[in-house]
């Protein structure tokens, strides 16, 4: 089979996709996922949020959000240059390599903060680590800051379909979300931008939240597919949890749609069983978010995804490491300094 990539994806067709019988869309999903990436390594990422809490957006799912009344929401703490650098150190120790740092903001600000993120980026670079911000709106300028400084990735997600953002977000528009993207592509930044399930949206809304997706040239390189946490507090508090396979249809469909984005297996792990996230990554997601903390909510401790990649006989980017230590501990048998010795 030769991939086409394609960029002009129907919500019908996506929608069809989504429909397949389960067996059937895994199997495309597969298909297309061993032709666009041979040798798939599952990329470990770690979260850390930065600036937590008091933020002026009213997004429904949201913990940090002043409009809702979660703890956590009118709380605000700002973390320091070293401290997070500490943290991504030890997220690289464990086999991490991606750091994704977010601050709970409507938009960026010029100023000591954003001085502070620019060194946090060069810092995570500057350890061998792909540096990933979230931090909302940010102006031309900013983004170019942020490419200079190495950034990566800056992930702004669509969240849902245009059809369905006005019921989880009034304070800002999703022609706004699509500017921002606009902004970090302009700046040479390659984008994170994905959704999330479990929201009262229908078939046909995640249909069309991923033709948005599937329809940018280029596609996001990384593209995050979250289940909801519903966090107490917020307005989808008590909102039933999503059914995991459902999420599983999610990436599939992404993966066939966007063949050589990563898809990423996000929020809503620790409410999913590990053979369905297992056949999560059967589905073609290959990456997850490594560490026991998302931004404000839990996730699977760093052993028990270690055994999951293990029992789902994946590479993962901790092997990659542990490869290369061997290697260097056989390095001084054949190197000038041990001849020399
Ligand atoms: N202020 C930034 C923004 O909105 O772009 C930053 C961070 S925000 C927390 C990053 C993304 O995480 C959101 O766009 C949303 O898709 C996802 N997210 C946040 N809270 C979530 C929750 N409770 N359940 C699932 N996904 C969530
Ligand atoms: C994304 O799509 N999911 C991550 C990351 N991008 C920044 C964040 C998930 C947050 C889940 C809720 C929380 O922990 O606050
Ligand atoms: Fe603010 Fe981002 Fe949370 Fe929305 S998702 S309330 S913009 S931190």
């Amino acid at each position: 089979m030769t991939l086409t990539i394609r960029h002009d994806w129907s919500t019908e067709e996506i929608q069809t996709l989504l429909e397949l019988p389960l067996m059937e869309l895994l199997w495309r999903a597969q298909t297309v996922h061993r032709e666009a990436n041979p040798g798939y390594r599952v990329q470990l990422a770690s979260l850390l949020s930065v600036k937590t809490g008091g933020c002026e957006e009213d997004c429904a799912y949201c913990s940090q959000s002043i409009f809702n009344s979660s703890d956590l929401a009118a709380f605000e703490a700002q973390m320091q240059v070293e401290p997070v650098l500490k943290r991504a150190r030890v997220a690289k120790e464990a086999g991490a390599d991606r750091f994704c740092m977010g601050w709970a903001w409507r938009e960026i600000r010029d100023g000591a903060p954003f001085e502070a993120m620019l060194e946090m980026v060069r810092g995570v670079r500057g350890m061998g680590m792909e540096a990933c911000v979230t931090a909302g709106m940010l102006t031309d300028d900013q983004a170019s800051r942020l490419a200079e400084a190495g950034l990566t990735a800056y992930n702004h997600n669509l969240d849902t379909s245009p059809e369905h953002y006005d019921r989880i977000i009034t304070t800002r528009t999703f022609q706004e979300r699509l500017e921002t993207l606009e902004r970090v592509r302009r700046a040479g930044v390659t984008l994170c931008c994905g959704g999330i399930i479990g929201m009262g949206e229908t078939l046909t809304d995640r249909a069309s939240m991923l033709q948005v997706l599937a329809t940018m040239d280029p596609h996001p390189e990384s593209v995050p597919v979250n289940g909801l946490v519903a966090v107490e507090g917020t307005p989808l508090e008590g909102r039933e949890t999503f059914e995991p396979l459902e999420l599983v249809r999610m990436v599939a469909t992404a993966r066939i749609l966007m063949p050589h984005s990563r898809v990423r297996l996000s929020a809503g792990r620790e409410s999913m069983t590990r053979e369905a996230q297992i056949l999560c990554l059967q589905a073609g997601a290959d990456s997850i978010f490594y560490g026991d903390t998302l931004l404000t909510t839990g996730n699977p401790d760093v052993e028990a995804d270690r055994q999951l990649l293990a029992d789902a006989g994946v590479q993962a980017s901790w092997q990659e490491q542990e490869e290369a230590t061997s290697l260097a501990t056989c390095t001084p048998i054949n190197s000038s300094d041990a001849a020399a010795a």
